[in-house]
């Protein structure tokens, strides 16, 4: 190659990765949108979604998933306060809220299934979790398995992908018994407890969350071990919007790699003020990089992680051993403690 070619070459380089650092963000994005509004519009619950979705005693939402708007809109505006908007909306009305512009993305342990992706034109994150569905009977029944509830009924909540998978399940299985499905998760668990259904069908960590505060003590209720279907659930947007869903895919790795290099709230000053290496000093936003990429300022991560911590922490808090529920983590671990999660790498 001669020297002219080469020095082409190197200069087309130079520019190409320049070029990188700053987003080109397409002018109808909903990342622009939102910056513009200065407020998040982010999906809640009709009522409470035990760990994930709550409203607690003074009536603030909490949960896996509000943290997540949260980490999202202190990374999109510095802090969610006074910038965050927690929408209550049922399972049915997730879709139709996000197409018609009343929340700005669907946080709301939503399972990637194909119908969603295709027909309804919506695009999906990496999955932040991974729930398996499965059934809690009353313990009288004496049942061990789901095919020992034949001939009986199942409670579980109408327009989601769990109506669907347990109706696959009972077909698959040549088990006849009814569904009975609800909107609201609270008259679905409270239809369960006053045995209106032998069962209830839920994710395992909302059957686990429930059993809790069954009224009748949790000793009168077991989970059966039967898994009806794996679910991945991801962040949703509508499709066609690259630049919003990678905000969201880069929100989940950045509180995955929080937690992977010990990065949490209360240290991350500390490790700002003194970063042990040049990624993570662009990871804060002391180097540049990290945001502008995004449309987003440099130390947005360094925000989200100020505010919320990182993804171990939001686990803790809500479901985990700080939490009254004590779900153990499992394959929603990071891949070094025997899960299935991870972090991108950022170059
Ligand atoms: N992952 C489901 C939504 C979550 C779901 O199915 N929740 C069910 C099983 S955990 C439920 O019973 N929810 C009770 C509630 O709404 O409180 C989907 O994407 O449609």
């Amino acid at each position: 190659m001669s020297l002219k070619m080469k020095l082409v070459l190197a200069t087309t380089a130079l520019v190409v990765t320049s070029g990188l650092s700053q987003a080109q963000v397409a002018e109808d994005s909903k990342l622009l949108e939102v910056l513009d509004r200065g407020s998040l519009l982010c999906s809640g619950h009709n009522g409470s979604f035990l760990g994930f979705a709550e409203v607690d005693d003074q009536g603030k939402w909490k949960g896996v998933d509000i943290d997540l708007c949260r980490a999202l809109a202190a990374g999109l505006f510095g802090t969610s306060e006074g910038n965050l908007e927690i929408v209550p909306i049922s399972w049915a009305q997730r879709w139709p809220a996000l197409q018609s512009g009343d929340i700005d993305v669907v946080i709301k342990v939503s399972g990637w299934t194909q119908s969603r992706d295709t027909e309804l034109n919506l695009a999906y994150s990496t999955p932040y979790f991974i729930g398996a569905f499965q059934a809690m009977a009353k313990a009288d029944l004496g049942a061990e398995a789901i095919a020992d509830l034949d001939g009986g009924s199942l409670c579980v909540a109408a327009g989601t992908s769990t109506e669907r998978a347990t109706a696959t399940f009972l077909e698959s299985n040549g088990i006849e018994a009814e569904l009975l499905t609800f909107e609201n998760g609270d008259e679905l668990r409270n239809s369960y407890y006053e045995g209106r259904c032998d069962a209830i069908v839920e994710w395992a960590p909302s059957l686990a969350a429930g059993r809790v505060d069954a009224p009748d003590g949790a000793d009168n209720h077991v989970i059966l071990a039967d898994v009806i279907a794996l679910e991945a659930e991801g962040i949703i947007v509508p499709e066609g919007d690259p630049d919003w869903l990678d905000v969201q895919n880069w929100m989940l790795s950045s509180l995955w790699f929080a937690e992977l290099e010990g990065i949490t709230s209360e240290n991350v000053d500390e490790v700002r003020a003194n970063p042990p290496s040049e990624t993570i000093a662009k990871f804060l936003g002391v180097s540049p990089g990290y945001g502008d990429r995004l449309g987003l300022s440099n130390d947005w991560a360094y925000n989200m992680i100020k505010e919320v911590g990182n993804f171990a922490e939001i686990y803790d808090r809500n479901i985990g051993d700080g939490s009254p529920y004590g779900l153990p983590r499992g394959i929603n671990s990071l891949y070094n403690a025997g899960g299935v999660f991870f972090p991108f790498i950022i170059d």
